[in-house]
């Protein structure tokens, strides 16, 4: 970062990471955030929060650099791999237990997946009126191999009891009112999510280490749910007898109205649903928005559908705004709640303004829709039909 800003900063190692220093953020062309990939949008710097424009995200495994950012609170500085610990606690366990992750990597089987990650967020920028948050387009979500143990395995060799019903993580990042006595987010999920095949505690991305950013040394991947159920910097799971009531489990937040409500309707906390899957949804990654394509010259269109705990059935393509579909060739996922490649073809007889739209339909039978669903009022789970603006030339 001091090389960036062209000047020393003496206390840089205490920088907490994703800290970015003021004089950066500053200037008005905005800044590459370290270790990240040009382009990424910031959207906000404290906490750091930026997101991945759809053209960047064309790879089928997504690269680190490449991944989004979402931060509720400051992350931990100083973080040393060699002494990090994890807890396993709560009402319902057995046997509390604490383990080195050096005992993690070593006494459970290791597994390698790749899987996705959507913060409940993505798409929030949409809803009207709008909703307080991260202003979220497209880009809060990245499919990125994981490697890491099953969180089954840790649970199991400590003991579940027949009360449990959540669990409950902890992570060593803080609130962002710097306030010790809160914490910046706990989440959880209910033991069948828990107890998942593909619910790992990850110690690696990409075959790398996992980046300060993105919850080293050790994170839950929970896929196909909200982004928010991933607790990073991971020192405790509790085995709860209850649904966990952690920071941002209660009140509004992760929640929509159990029933659907008119737009900028007030929706009483009681009213409010945990978000479990999330819903179907496309991204058109081949093609930048704006791109100038000949005449009568086939246009390859392709990207990624994912489905929450689903699988995608079917992705269709329209270049006459809804009027006509052609489907798309659908690859399978390479394992269980990773995102889905698609491919299809295009072409434009006549001059003009075109726009590409995607559609998934999921295993169940649902499909995306055209406009922005169910407005609520925290704004999550737009899973709107993916548009990418094409002038034919
Ligand atoms: N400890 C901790 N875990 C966290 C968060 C956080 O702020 N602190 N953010 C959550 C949210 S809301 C999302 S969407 C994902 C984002 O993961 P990423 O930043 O690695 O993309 O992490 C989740 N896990
Ligand atoms: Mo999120």
């Amino acid at each position: 970062m001091g090389a960036v800003l062209g000047l020393n900063i003496p206390y840089a190692r205490n920088m907490p990471a994703g800290l970015i220093p003021a004089a950066l953020a500053d200037t008005p062309e905005g800044f590459r955030i370290p270790g990240k990939h040009e382009g990424l949008v910031v959207l906000n710097d404290r906490p750091l929060n930026a997101e991945t424009p759809a053209y960047l995200l064309n790879d089928d495994i997504t690269p680190n650099d490449r991944l989004f950012v979402r931060n509720n609170g400051f992350p931990p500085s100083n973080v040393d791999a060699s002494t990090w610990t994890l807890d396993i606690g709560g009402e319902s366990v057995r046997t509390a237990k604490r383990f080195t992750l050096e005992e993690l990597k070593s006494r459970f089987p290791k597994q390698t997946l790749q899987l996705q990650l959507e913060c409940g967020g993505n798409g929030r920028s949409e809803y009207r009126p709008r909703a307080r948050g991260n202003q979220w387009s497209t880009g809060a979500v990245g499919c990125p191999e994981w490697t890491g143990i099953r969180l089954r395995d840790v649970l199991e060799e400590c003991g579940v009891q027949d009360s449990a019903v959540y669990i409950g993580y902890q992570g060593a990042d803080r609130h962002a009112s710097g306030d010790p006595t809160k914490s910046a987010i706990s989440r959880g999920v209910p033991m069948a999510k828990a107890l998942e095949d593909e619910t790992l505690l990850a110690f690696s991305i990409n075959g790398g280490e996992i980046p300060a950013l993105h919850g080293a040394p050790l994170r839950l991947v929970c896929a196909g749910w909200p982004g928010s159920t991933s607790g990073k910097w991971l020192t405790r799971i509790d085995i709860r007898d209850r649904v966990h009531d952690g920071t941002k489990m209660t009140g509004k937040a992760y929640r929509v109205p159990c029933t659907p409500v008119a737009p900028g309707e007030a929706v009483d906390e009681s009213e409010m649903c945990i978000i479990e899957s999330m819903p179907v949804k496309s991204l058109i990654t081949s093609i930048r928005s704006g791109t100038v394509h000949p005449v009568n010259e086939p246009i390859r269109v392709g990207g990624h559908a994912w489905a929450g705990d689903l699988e995608v059935r079917q992705v269709e393509l329209s270049g006459d705004f809804g009027q006509t579909w052609s489907t798309c060739e659908l690859r399978e996922p390479p394992n269980r709640l990773a995102w889905q490649r698609f491919e299809g073809e295009l072409t434009f007889p006549v001059e003009g303004y075109y726009e590409i739209w995607a559609r998934a339909t999921d295993q169940a039978g649902r499909m995306q829709p055209m406009l922005v669903p169910g407005w609520n009022p925290k704004g999550y789970l737009n899973n709107a039909c993916h548009r990418v603006a094409v002038r034919v030339a």
